[in-house]
């Protein structure tokens, strides 16, 4: 198994446009995805993988936390899903020799494209402090260089320990288990950069920041309003629940500043007339709404709401949900009153005619969803607007009732599990009790970092040591430039992975590798087969094994290299046995059913059907769990980012055919962008006033307070429907324009969808050769 060449050219020289696409497919047929999932893994790895994603034996489909109906098809997946078992799952390894033929200088020149291309990473590497070369050394070694720069440290705060979302509920217990018992609570994850607005402003409101809703309500909702998310590209079995919705007679609204695909037409492929017909129309309305304007939207709602509550007193509140279990209502509807109905039409760029129209849709549904993603938690005001979405839904009671509530629709498949399993850098007193109890050891109190303040810790000089399980922080965080050097002033970098990425090639003074199994593989212990779990984002529980024979015998499982890390690290410091909790993950689970609620039973509980749904005290009883014990109704104030005169508001996003920071090809089909990925989706209007014209080049600088200029250099210029006014580029090459400091309020996710920006005129890029790279 060598390395081999794609046929897709890493770079932007034949880039072309056209217009983009209106509709979106979820679910594809199995005939229909197998000839490329063959393409890249061999007829029997595609049977095998295909054929058990998402099936109640099979294991959980690694690209998004989107849940599994009830009733499971025979391709239980979507295009995507098939795309990132394709890149996990094709039989490639890295060899031992690619080490030395690739300095990290040549490696750091690579893009995200290139490095995910060269195969599965299967012995851990080391680069020792001086050299410009990994070496392969064995997993002691590994475990023993984590282990002596560990215990160098002053504290154990000068350490911290990410996670990304895709790691399991029982490695991810053993992993906080493992960095409490040395002595920090400097666990940042992906979360901290994606939904933590949404925990954070539903936590404090409704005392829970996970969704409301269970999978089934979708279709006994009456209106279903889908706010900053882009389902046709990353929740695309997300459209089948919106089809049988609509078919059941819900409405649905986009808001949203992109004519997404997915979110106006749907073809469903596994219908006759999905595949030949026009799909289904999925939107009612389409709300064309500015970058970072749905805090003013959610109050012009609330306002008229409360309006025909006083035109027709007794018959729009739910008084009776708003007596019984809410707080703060008259401050809130008092504030309202305040509104200035101006100041929202400049904030969402909106007429008067389109609010009232979703106004009226609210108010004629008895059952209402809301859901986001990351076009709302990625703004300076996240948290508020996020806490004007529980307000409208407050106001006629939509939630714990069937049908309907807040449902946030979470990004990695188990980010919400590794939350709930204690990946958090503030988790709450009751849990560090619960560990001590279980554990016998006193867990730290004082609160840990985040993704952001690990990253300023380490150019601060703060924090020594990274310690990766998944993910690349260094390429998803904001601003590149200054990560990149922050992570460079470490001592020590180590990456947990399944295959390379830019946070292998820019680390610390020290560097380790150590190569894990992916979803797709199986896990045996001790010669026994072990099974993991996942958390989606309805908060259903169940089981995940994978189908393929390992990539390479010397791959350890994730829990293995938790485990042999903590004993290396900690000895017999805390009374743990960990080599025990490794040749048996049901002791884990055990472990996890004594410490966090909802798991009693959880051995038992797991083998039956699918699982179970965790308890939500709102979605369940209405019972809140917040300070006050009731729902709370919070008053915000609206802010209008103002743009200065010839600059436009950059949104940073995702193109179909990618994950994250893995580009899986260059294409972003349904926009209508192929073979390139360095272009500014502007508004013809805009690119008028500014006088630029389609496919002319800029150098995109972002304005920031602290006056540095980010620049993004050389972008072509795509004439498109955004809102006027905004602009929007694929992240994470955009993550360079996004000051580290431009941060969320209450949460500090980096504000990467509202970044100013100012466009300068550049040439056209010289491309070295057809398959030359940008110089
Ligand atoms: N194929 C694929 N699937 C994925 C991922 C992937 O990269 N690829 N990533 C996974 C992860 S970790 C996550 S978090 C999710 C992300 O899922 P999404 O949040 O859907 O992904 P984004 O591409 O960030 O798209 C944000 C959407 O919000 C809109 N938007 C941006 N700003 C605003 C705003 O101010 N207001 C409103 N109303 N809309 C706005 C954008 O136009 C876009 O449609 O997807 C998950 N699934
Ligand atoms: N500008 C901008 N920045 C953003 C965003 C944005 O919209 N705009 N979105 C943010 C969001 S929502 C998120 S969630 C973060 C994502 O941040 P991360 O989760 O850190 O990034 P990913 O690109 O998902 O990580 C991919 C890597 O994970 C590793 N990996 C894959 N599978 C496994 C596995 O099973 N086990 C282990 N151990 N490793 C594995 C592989 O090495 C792969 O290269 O980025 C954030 N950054
Ligand atoms: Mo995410």
């Amino acid at each position: 198994m060598g390395r081999k060449k794609h046929p897709i050219e890493d770079s932007d020289v034949d880039l072309s446009v056209s217009i983009p696409k209106r509709s979106a497919a979820g679910l594809p047929s199995l005939s229909e995805t197998l000839p490329h999932a063959i393409a890249y893994m061999g007829p029997s790895r595609a049977w095998k993988t295909l054929s058990a994603v998402n099936q109640k034996d099979g294991f959980d489909c690694m690209s998004c936390a989107w849940p599994d109906p009830p009733e499971r098809k025979a391709a239980e997946f979507c295009e995507n899903g098939a795309k990132a078992i394709g890149w996990e799952a094709e039989p490639l390894r890295i060899p031992s020799d690619f080490w030395a033929e690739n300095s990290l200088g040549s490696l750091e020149r690579r893009s995200e494209y290139w490095l995910g291309q060269q195969g599965r990473l299967v012995e851990p590497v080391y680069k020792a402090a001086g050299s410009d070369h990994y070496v392969p050394i064995s997993w002691d070694q590994a475990f023993g260089i984590i282990a002596k720069e560990l215990k160098a440290l002053d504290t154990p705060n000068q350490a911290t320990f990410y996670t990304s979302g895709r790691t399991s509920n029982e490695a991810a217990f053993l992993y906080q288990l493992f960095v409490r018992a040395f002595g920090t609570n400097n666990l940042p994850d992906c979360s901290n950069m994606c939904h933590e607005s949404t925990g954070a402003a539903m936590g404090e409101t409704i005392g829970v920041g996970k969704s409301a809703i269970t999978y089934t309500d979708f279709a006994k909702a009456d209106l279903i309003i889908i706010m900053g998310q882009n389902p046709g590209t990353c929740h695309p079995r997300m459209l089948t629940a919106l089809e049988e919705a609509k078919q059941a007679g819900a409405e649905i609204v986009a808001v949203n500043p992109l004519p997404e695909a997915g979110l106006i037409n749907f073809r469903n492929p596994q219908r006759p007339r999905g595949l030949v017909g026009r799909g289904t129309d999925l939107a009612d309305q389409f709300v064309q709404i500015r970058l970072a304007g749905d805090m003013a939207l959610l109050q012009a709602l609330s306002k008229r709401v409360l309006d025909a509550e006083r035109a027709r007193p007794g018959t729009v509140l739910d008084r009776a949900f708003i007596e019984e279990h809410c707080q703060g209502f008259v401050g809130f509807a008092a504030h309202l009153a305040t509104l200035n109905h101006r100041d929202v039409l400049e904030a969402t760029g909106l007429a008067s005619r389109d609010i009232d129209e979703l106004a009226a849709r609210y108010l004629r549904a008895d059952k209402v969803i809301i859901t986001w993603a990351m076009g709302l938690t990625q703004h300076r005001k996240a948290v508020p607007t996020i806490k004007e979405i529980i307000n409208l839904l407050l106001l006629r009671g939509n939630i714990g009732k069937p049908g309907a509530g807040p449902s946030p629709i979470r990004g990695h498949s188990n980010v919400q599990g590794d939350r709930t399993m204690g990946i958090w850098e503030k988790m709450p007193p009751w849990f560090l009790d619960a560990l001590q109890r279980e554990f016998g050891f006193d867990p730290p109190r004082d609160p840990g970092i985040d993704a952001v303040d690990s990253i300023r810790g380490m150019r601060d000089g703060r924090i020594k040591v990274l310690v990766a399980l998944g993910g690349n922080l260094v390429h998803a965080v904001s601003d590149t430039g200054v990560a990149e050097s922050a992570v460079r002033r470490t001592r020590l970098s180590v990456q947990i992975s399944t295959k390379l990425n830019r946070s292998h090639v820019v680390v610390g003074e020290q560097a380790l590798i150590l190569p894990t199994l992916g979803r797709t593989e199986m896990d045996r212990q001790g010669g026994v087969e072990q099974f993991v779990t996942v958390e989606d984002t309805v908060c259903a529980v169940h089981r995940s094994v994978g189908p393929l024979e390992p990539i390479a015998p010397e791959v350890l499982s994730e829990v293995a290299i938790v485990t042999r890390l903590a004993q290396a690290v900690l000895g017999h410091k805390v009374p743990v046995d960990w080599a025990g909790l490794r040749l048996d993950y049901n002791i884990i689970r055990d472990h996890i059913s004594h410490v966090v609620p909802g798991f009693e039973d959880f051995n038992t509980r797991i083998r039956e059907k699918d699982g179970f749904i965790l308890p939500h005290g709102p979605r369940d009883s209405r019972a809140f769990p917040t300070a006050t014990g009731r729902a709370m109704f919070t008053v915000n104030d609206v802010e209008t980012i103002r743009v200065p005169a010839g600059r436009l508001l950059l949104q940073t996003l995702r193109s179909h055919d990618q994950f994250n920071t893995t580009t899986y090809t260059m294409n972003d089909r349904y926009r209508g962008i192929k073979k390139g990925r360095m272009v500014l989706l502007v508004n013809p209007l805009d690119l008028a006033e500014l006088g630029y014209q389609d496919g002319g080049y800029v150098d995109v600088h972002s304005e920031a307070d602290d006056g540095v200029d980010r620049v993004l250099p050389q972008l072509r210029l795509v004439s498109y429907p955004t809102a006027k006014g905004c602009a929007a580029a694929y992240f994470p090459e955009a993550n360079v324009l996004v000051p580290l400091d431009s941060t969320a309020e209450g949460s500090n996710t980096p504000a990467s969808k509202s970044v100013i920006i100012r466009l300068e005129p550049a040439a056209a890029p010289l491309f070295e050769s057809a398959a030359g790279r940008r110089p």
